[in-house]
């Protein structure tokens, strides 16, 4: 039995490395997180157990290692299956853009809410800042106030410009980071510019729709030069949560659970109670209205109308 560190995955076949060796592997059996299906049993990050048979350089991967962590997704709120994007990192970087294309900010929100639930602390950046006019600019600035009022770290860039771009680097100096966005907004590009020597596969978004073209087709993790490793994904449409109780969701939005404590009920759902201190707060402008309208539809489960 081999132990490796699964490094690509193509949904197929995943790439192990162990040691200097790299094992191109198949996986065998059933792996399961609790009671969720996932369309990828395993995903980049993984530690493995795997089995070389004789005569063959094909490894099969019969065992899967206890994550420190994963994040995880459903493509929209009404599929049954969830996909892993990636597992065992130190941080996550959500990269958006306020333009070609345009990042909803509720699709910001649901990724930092699996984030949060699964304790890992994300960075986010918004890319493409040289295309921004005035107007734009203005709101980039007002979307940075809302994510660092609510304890989040997050930067501007751009890659073209080489703006900020040090900054990203020496956050990602020594750490398993994974990048995730919409496709489109500038993940590979980054890294390319975060290390010349990697040389990752980058395109014009289509002009006509001002939409990525899913130019990264399958996660991988690469190796940094200034130290660190990586995780570039592919670009995602929609961030559907998997399950949450709905009492859990408030724990995951950092600035509206502070708040919280001062609500009349220990239990307000921060939607229709009296004395609720959350409500108070957006009423007085202490809390970002976009933040607690991503809140309030992440709760209406019944709605089932989430598309994005
Ligand atoms: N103007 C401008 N263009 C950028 C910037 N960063 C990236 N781009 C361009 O945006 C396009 C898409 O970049 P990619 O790096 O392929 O985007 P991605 O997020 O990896 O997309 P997927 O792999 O499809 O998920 C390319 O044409 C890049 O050159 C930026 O800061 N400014
Ligand atoms: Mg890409
Ligand atoms: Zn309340």
């Amino acid at each position: 039995m081999e132990k490796g560190l699964v490094i690509k995955s193509t949904g197929s076949w995943y790439t192990v490395k162990n040691g200097h060796d790299i094992i191109k592997c198949k996986i065998k059996g059933i792996f399961r997180i609790k009671d969720i299906t996932t369309t990828n049993p395993v995903t980049v990050g993984d530690i493995v157990n795997y089995q070389v048979l004789s005569g063959n350089d094909i490894g099969i991967i019969t065992d899967i290692q206890e994550r420190k962590n994963y994040i995880i997704r459903k493509a929209s709120n009404l599929s049954k299956e969830a996909h892993l994007i990636a597992s065992n990192v130190d941080q996550a970087f959500l990269m958006f853009t306020l333009t070609s294309p345009e990042t909803l900010l509720e699709f910001v929100d649901r990724f930092l809410v699996t984030a949060e639930a699964y304790h890992i602390s994300t960075i986010l950046i918004i890319n493409k800042i040289d295309l921004y006019d005035d107007i734009t600019l203005e709101r980039m600035n007002s979307v940075k106030a809302i994510y660092r009022n609510a304890g989040y770290r997050c930067y501007e860039t751009s890659v073209t410009e080489k703006i900020n771009i040090d900054i990203i680097k020496n956050l990602m100096k020594d750490k398993i980071s994974v990048i995730s966005g919409n496709s489109g907004v500038g993940k590979s590009a980054l890294i390319n510019a975060i290390d010349k020597n990697l040389n990752l596969k980058v395109e014009e978004i289509s002009s006509y729709h001002k939409k990525g073209k899913h130019t990264t087709t399958f996660s991988e993790m690469y190796e940094l030069k200034g130290g660190g490793y990586i995780i570039d994904t592919p670009g995602i449409k929609g961030f559907g949560l998997i399950d949450f109780e709905e009492n859990e969701i408030s724990l995951f939005f950092p600035e509206i659970f502070k708040l919280s404590k001062d609500c009349q009920y220990y239990n307000c759902s921060h939607i229709h109670e009296p004395g609720c201190a959350v409500k108070k707060a957006l009423e007085n402008g202490l809390l970002s209205a976009s933040r607690y309208k991503s809140y309030v539809n992440i709760m209406d489960k019944d709605a089932g109308k989430y598309r994005i």
